[in-house]
């Protein structure tokens, strides 16, 4: 088999979880996962790993030649709430090693790229419910404007240089393997540990945010079967809209108190209540049903139940 997969950002809340699974389907000689840092023990002892940084050309190109890697799964980025207090250092880092990547493919050193984008890039004047595939997107993030910014750039690289770029719009991402890390739908993984570990926990959002949401073994199914689908099938190379459930602060609540009854939330919005503001309530993703057979399988009632038995045996 030639395929041999380069994966950037390894190290993150989605990199850890599909480098896993990418060795699991694949030689793990044949999955390189790369981050800034090392990262946790499960990951550097199942594969090979490089020390990479995602905004050095020179370097990335160097480990594709030496592993002759085929694709590449570039996951580094800054998310919407840090890339608030650095916001050029999230522009830097969001567009840099999105150039390097799509440039590695345009020059045939690989032959395809996953890059993923975001619902932050809709923004206060995008229809908040059942958002299209095609819409009025004007995002007020630094995050969002780099991931909308990225999204044109990858249908520019496919029309203008036949570039094998692909890419889905993530939702807010739940997992108990991994963490994330600023960003604004975070709170909806941190609730779960602090119901755990404390029974109570004081929410950055208010009770009413509604936001899309996915648990991760579903993110990490679309992102390998959109990679894995003939090219024909991709009729949209900007990025798809992809959902899942939705549900605000109070809602979850709810669902770890059916499990967790002595459970208690309280909100203390910061910053973070206006990203959210800006985002849609849900997502229309008949389009990535449609060309490729997408559907997510996992809801907020399964999810609670999964993460609450796998995090009650970690602590
Ligand atoms: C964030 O909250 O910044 C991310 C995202 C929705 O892309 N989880």
């Amino acid at each position: 088999m030639k395929k041999r997969i380069l994966i950037i950002g390894a190290c993150g809340q989605i990199g850890t979880e599909l480098t896993a699974r990418l060795r699991q389907l694949y030689p793990s000689h044949k999955v390189i996962a790369s981050d800034i840092r090392e990262g946790d023990e499960a990951l550097m002892q199942s594969g090979p790993f490089e020390i990479l940084d995602a905004t050095d050309y020179s370097a990335i190109e160097d480990v594709v030649i030496r592993h002759e890697i085929t694709e590449v799964y570039l996951m580094a980025a800054m998310l919407s709430a840090t890339g608030e207090k650095f916001p050029m250092k999230a522009w830097h880092l969001n567009m840099n090693s999105l150039f390097n990547v799509l440039n590695l493919a345009k020059d045939g050193k690989i032959d395809k790229v996953f890059w993923p984008s975001s619902i932050a890039v809709f923004g206060p004047s995008t229809p908040k419910r059942q958002t299209p595939q095609q819409t009025i997107m004007e995002p007020s993030t630094v995050y969002g404007i780099s991931k909308q910014t990225g999204e044109r750039w990858c249908e520019y690289y496919f029309q203008k240089y036949g570039v094998d770029v692909r890419s889905v719009r993530y939702p807010g991402l739940i997992s108990y393997k991994t963490l994330p890390g600023g960003g604004t739908t975070d709170y909806a993984v941190d609730i779960y540990h602090k119901a755990l570990k404390h029974t109570k926990y004081i929410c950055f959002l208010k009770a009413e945010t509604t936001l899309p949401m996915m648990f991760m073994d579903d993110a990490i199914d679309a992102t390998i079967k959109i990679m894995d689908v003939p090219a024909s099938k991709i009729k949209t190379r900007s990025s798809y809209n992809l959902a899942a459930m939705s549900f605000n602060p109070e809602e979850i609540a709810q669902r770890i108190q059916h499990y967790l009854p002595d459970f208690k939330i309280s909100y203390q919005p910061d910053f973070r209540q206006a990203i959210a503001d800006s985002w849609p309530e849900s997502i229309d993703d008949t389009e990535a049903q449609k060309d490729w057979g997408w559907k997510a399988k996992v809801s907020l009632d399964e999810m609670t139940q999964i993460m609450l038995k796998n995090l009650k045996e970690k602590y």
